[in-house]
This record gives structure tokens, sequence and C-alpha cells, in this order.
């Protein structure tokens, strides 16, 4: 049975980990861990991707070896290496190394000082309160490891891009069947949350149980928790949980605003309907006993005396006050961007030329790309110092020299270094079209100690745009502590810009920050971070992110075109 590219990250990332603590090449070990979230990151499943006879080896970080590794794994669901790797280890050390927070030193510390060799005794050893007994095992660690031996297995929310996946594969498997009208996502996934806890489908049918049998019948479904001719409710493989209804066609709008959420948005628009004495819920709008709106979304807004309200707004952020008096923002959307301003091609740790990537953004319909490798300070990166970037910029002048109607900007994702100097001097940053910013170490330093270094940073003129400025990789890691507030006046006052990085583990500014940015008057690129050409596709996420934070196409450095954009980098 084939897998799905969050249980292949799983396996690898696993893999990764029982290397490290067998302490052999660490290299090797690391390499599994980048294949991790090279994979669990992708826009597109392994499995299409497999099926399309794509090369794998154009991801980045993932050599020959690696691409048959996930090729097997991904069709006979197996990972050869992995399972010896657990077998070599004694007891269910294998599966404990796999808890969050469980590194080499901490698995050492359980199995050396506290005799744990089995998922029970660590259970026992938790319940009982010994972990504190032990430094480096107590604290937040020890509540968190409670937390994960108490829930079954498997991530609780997932990425919404993994998600995605999941989607698209079965609502057409759906949509496939006889006698289906509408199938549609709703839930926190169209409302494009980062996350997404589980999957809500609506769906319009001649017969509710046939559409259910066939989502039972669905190849990736492990358990069926609920079926009858409403509502039938699935787990995926991959832990992922599907509710499907089935409504009436005049209910449909009405179930789409209902199950589409979220709950807070309903409660306040059920409110403004028993205002004026009507009655809202998944079934329609009724006036006593009269329905008098229901089959679509836009019916029910209007009656209610509201613009259409877009899926990204529906969190009671104050979008029905806005749509009550026709003032919500008209959001950016993917056809507005017309260039990428993070990109990496294999100067640094991308996986392909420079020529590629720019053909790729081309083909997608940009005029522009900002290149932006990483600088030297980043050495497992092959970041660039000033004699290979000044090589680099010359190379691009060669491409550019030979397009009329495609133009590769000169860039670079320049390190902030700890006290927040730049990683290169001020005489090559001065060459370059623009400089983005980011922390790639220290994620550790007090929130002022942070703060501070990022605006000192900002402080430099050449510094165009800070990436990922919060540092978080969604399920991962958080953020670091950062005032950001204090972060968005200083790039107000400095007309310096903020990155919201469109990688699905990123999605960094997040929803709230970018709109805590807007108002304070900075603008923002929406940048993919690509490494492979694949990459680019990201840049939906990205927008959608923008989206849930009321973010307008003039809010956008790059829905501008070039001559704009040229005078807005320059500070
Ligand atoms: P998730 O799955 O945790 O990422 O988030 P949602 O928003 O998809 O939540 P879910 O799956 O529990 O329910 C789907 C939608 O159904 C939710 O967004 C709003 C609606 N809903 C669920 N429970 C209630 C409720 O008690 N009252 C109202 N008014 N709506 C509800
Ligand atoms: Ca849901
Ligand atoms: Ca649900």
């Amino acid at each position: 049975m084939p897998l799905h590219n969050v249980e292949i990250a799983k396996m690898l990332d696993q893999t990764g980990e029982l290397l490290e603590i067998q302490g052999g090449n660490p290299f090797r070990a690391r390499a599994y861990r980048r294949a991790a979230r090279v994979v669990g990151g992708l826009g597109k499943s392994i499995q299409t991707l497999i099926a399309a006879d794509k090369d794998l080896t154009e991801l980045p970080g993932i050599g020959d070896d690696l691409a048959a590794k996930i090729t097997a794994i991904a069709t006979t669901g197996r990972f050869d290496l992995l399972e010896q790797l657990k077998h070599e280890l004694p007891g269910d050390l294998g599966d404990i190394a796999a808890l969050p927070g469980v590194g080499p030193k901490r698995l050492k510390l359980l199995y050396d000082r506290l005799g744990v060799r089995t998922l029970d005794e660590l259970r026992r050893c938790a319940a009982a309160g010994r972990l504190r007994d032990v430094k480096g095992l107590g604290g937040k660690f020890e509540i968190r490891l409670r937390e994960a031996l108490q829930k079954p297995a498997g991530p609780s929310r997932f990425r919404l891009s993994v998600v995605e996946d999941e989607a698209d594969a079965l609502l057409a498997f759906l949509r496939d069947a006889g006698g289906v009208g509408a199938v549609v996502a709703a839930g926190s996934f169209r409302r494009r949350r980062e996350t997404v806890g589980d999957l809500d489908i609506l769906a319009t049918a001649r017969d509710g149980w046939k559409i259910g049998d066939r989502l039972i019948a669905y190849e990736n479904v492990v358990k069926t928790l609920a079926h009858g001719p409403m509502r039938t409710s699935v787990e995926l493989r991959s832990g992922l949980q599907v509710d499907l209804r089935v409504v009436p066609a005049a209910s449909l709008g009405a179930a789409l605003i209902y199950f589409t959420g979220s709950k807070a948005h309903n409660l306040a628009l059920r409110r403004l309907a028993q205002r004026r004495g009507w009655k809202l819920n998944e079934y329609g709008l009724f006036d006593q006993d009269h329905r008098i709106a229901g089959s679509t979304e836009q019916a029910v807004y209007r009656k209610l005396g509201l613009s259409y309200i877009p899926s990204e707004l529906r969190e009671d952020r104050g979008e029905i006050a806005a749509a009550r008096t026709h003032s919500l923002p008209a959001l950016v959307s993917l056809a507005d961007i017309r260039g990428d301003l993070h990109v990496h091609s294999n100067w640094s740790d991308g996986a392909v030329p420079i020529a590629v990537m720019a053909e790729a953004a081309r083909a997608r319909g940009y005029g522009y790309i900002a290149l932006t490798d990483h600088s030297q300070h980043l050495a497992i990166t092959h970041g660039l110092d000033v004699e290979r970037l000044s090589r680099q910029t010359d190379e691009i002048d060669r491409l550019n020299a030979r397009r009329e109607d495609f133009t590769i900007l000169k860039g670079i994702e320049v390190d902030i270094l700890t006290d927040g100097t730049l990683d290169l001097p001020d005489s090559i940053l001065a060459r370059l079209d623009l400089v983005v910013a980011a922390v790639h170490s220290r994620f550790d330093l007090s929130a002022k100690a942070q703060t501070d270094r990022i605006i000192r940073a900002m402080d430099n003129p050449h510094v165009s745009i800070v990436a990922h400025p919060t540092g978080r990789l969604i399920g991962d890691r958080d953020a670091y502590a950062v005032d950001m507030e204090r972060l968005i006046e200083a790039a107000a006052g400095h007309g310096c810009h903020f990155e919201i990085n469109a990688e699905p583990d990123r999605l960094d500014l997040s929803d709230l920050h970018a709109r805590a940015a807007k108002a304070a008057g900075v603008k923002l690129a929406i940048s993919t971070d690509a490494h492979s050409a694949d990459g680019l596709d990201f840049m939906r996420f990205g927008v959608d992110q923008a989206r849930r934070g009321w973010i307008e196409p003039g809010d956008i450095l790059n829905t501008r075109q070039l001559p704009a954009l040229r005078k807005l980098l320059k500070r």
C-alpha cells in the first residue's frame, strides 16, 4: 500500500535520529533528517512524482541513494534500514527515540540513569515523577513527554500542504462516482489554516449511502468511524480523519457556511440572524418555517446584509463588521504575483542551476526572481563568500543579457550574526539588487537580545527584507523569543520589509503578524525560499497565509512590476 509524504518523512526522520544515536557518520544522519524535511514540505506527493516518472534527485539534498530508498519506501510501505536500526537497539528504544524532545542525549539518560528500555517502563517512570530527578529530563520536557505518551500515535494536526495532497486525491476519487453533484472541502482546510485537525467534506448526491460506501472503499482508509446516509467518517493511513456529510442541494450554501466555520464566525452570523428574527443553521436561513436562503453561500450572506466573505477571513476577527459596511479587503490572489524574491540555486544548497530556476519562474508567468543563496556563515549550505558572490553576479549578468522579458535580480540571503551584524561586508551588499537578511543560528537568545539583534540588522541600509522573521517550523520548532511589535515598528521606521515565507512548514510571518505589519504600513514579500523548481509552487501557501492576514495586492512587494519594485527595495 502506497504511503503519503508525512509517513515517508517520519520514517526518514526516525532513521536520521537512530543513525545519530548509533554515533556513526553525522553527515549521514543529517542527510536523512534533511530529506525528511524536504519530503514533508513538498508541494506534491511523492506518489505523484514517482507515477509521473519524475527524477527525485532533483529535490534538494536527495542523491541517487536516498532517491532509491524513498522510492522503495513509497512503493512498499516499508523501510528495511529503519527496521534494522530499531532492531539493533535494545527494547523499545527505537520507538522511544521517535517521541518529541527525545534526542540521542536524552535517550542515553533514560537508558543509563533510569534503566528505561520499553515504552511501559518509560510510562511508569513518567507517572511516578522520576524523570525530574535526572538533570535534563525535567521541566518542559517531562510535560511534553507525558502528553505524548498519553496521546495515541500519530500527529494530531496536519500541515495544510499535507492535507491538500490527501484532499486533492480523495476529492477526485469521490467526484468520480456516479450520481454525485458537488463535492467540496470545508472546515479549516477551506479557511486555509496552516494546520488542519480533520478534513470536512460536503457533498450533494442522489444516494447518501452510496457516496459513503465509496469513501469507505478508498485505498487509504484504515478505519471506518461512522457510516450512514448523511454522514460517513473514516481514518486515513496518515492518521487524518475525514468527515463526509451529504446535504440536500437546497441547503448546500448554508451547510458550506456552517461546516467551513470557524465556529466563532458561525456564532456571530447566527446572532445577526436572530436579531432580525430569523434562524440560521446548516439547512438554511429561515423566517419561521420558510427558507429564505440556503442553496448558495452568496445568497445567505446577502440576505443577512453582508458582502460575500472569503473563507480565509471567517475567524470572527472583524470580517462581519467589515462585510456589513461593504469594506472587506480585496484580498491578494496567486494571479497577482509577478515574481519570487527568495530563491536558491546549486551555488549554495539549492538543487539546480540559476538558469533552471529562472526558466521555471518564467514558465509560471513571472517577470523576475531574486536569486538569494546563503552567505558564508552557513557552511553546511555551501554559503557564498565575497569572491563566489561576485562571480555569481557576473553569471547573472550573462544570463540576463540573453533575455529581454525576464530579469534575475542579484540578491543574497545573508546571515544575521549573533550581534546583529551581517555575514558579508557592505561593499559587496551595495552591489546587489536586494539583500534578504535572516537568522539561522542562536535561536536561544533572550527576547530582548534577539529583538535587538534583528533591529541592528535592519539598521544596515542595504537590508531590504527580513526573511522568515520568527524562525518557527510548524510542528517542529517554536518561534524564537522575539518582540514582534518592536520589530514591526522598527521595520516601519526604516522602510524595511518583511517576508511571508511560503514554505508550508514555515508560513512565517503568520496571518496575525502579517496583519499587524500591514496595520503599521510595513510592506511584505511573499516568497517561496524554493530550493528546487517545484519549490516555486509553494507560493500558493504564502498567498493563503497573506489572505488570512487581510493582505491586499498593494501591501505586497512582488505584485509590482519591476521598476516599481526596484524603487521599493531602495531605502
Ligand atoms: P480543525 O478540524 O480542528 O482544523 O478545525 P475546523 O474548523 O475544521 O473544525 P471542525 O472540523 O471541528 O468542524 C468543522 C466546522 O463545523 C467548524 O469550523 C465550524 C462547524 N462547527 C463544528 N462544531 C460547531 C459548533 O458546536 N457550533 C457551530 N456553530 N459550528 C460548529
Ligand atoms: Ca476540520
Ligand atoms: Ca470535522
